[in-house]
């Protein structure tokens, strides 16, 4: 089984709303391991980068402006099988259509005020960590718990 990495990040409405410690409570209680976090302002160039792939989508414009309204939370997540896991902890892109139970499905109600953003695939989990961290940002170590999470 392949340790995978995702980028979790709570934007700005999730910050605004003090819903971070509930958002990294439901990955931490899962069980899976935070190798790197950060309370940060992200710069309009990098909203650009990360949503490249959105870049004319008519939404865009509204989605870096929103994404750069104030701090976002920048987490490393790491397990096995960690990045389609937290798609489902997250719950689908609109909140409305998200499942109770789910972060998106319990604490928001509009695509464009989501709360937060995950990896979608072990290589975008890989890119996106290496465009928000920086080198020493993450820490390699082992959680006392660890044989306790799997055998
Ligand atoms: P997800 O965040 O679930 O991976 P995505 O990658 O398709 O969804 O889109 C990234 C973000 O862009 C999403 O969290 C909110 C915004 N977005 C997506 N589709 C949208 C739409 N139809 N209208 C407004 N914003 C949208
Ligand atoms: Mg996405």
């Amino acid at each position: 089984e392949q340790v995978e990495e995702t980028y979790i990040m709570v934007k700005p409405d999730g910050v605004q709303r003090g819903l971070v410690g509930e958002i990294i409570s439901r990955f931490e209680r899962k069980g899976f391991k935070l190798s790197g976090l950060k309370l940060f302002q992200c710069p309009r160039e990098l909203a650009e980068e990360h949503y490249k792939d959105l870049q004319s989508k008519p939404f865009f414009p509204k989605l870096i402006e929103y994404i750069t309204s104030g701090p976002v939370v920048c987490m490393a997540w790491e397990g096995v099988g960690v990045v389609a896991s937290a798609r489902k902890l997250i719950g689908s892109t609109n909140p409305l259509q998200a499942e109770p139970g789910t972060i998106r499905g319990d604490l928001a109600v509009q695509t464009g005020r989501n709360v937060v953003h995950g990896s979608d695939s072990p290589e975008n989990g890989q890119r996106e960590i290496a465009l928000w961290f920086k080198e020493g940002e993450l820490c390699q170590w082992t959680p006392a718990q660890a044989p306790w999470l799997r055998e």
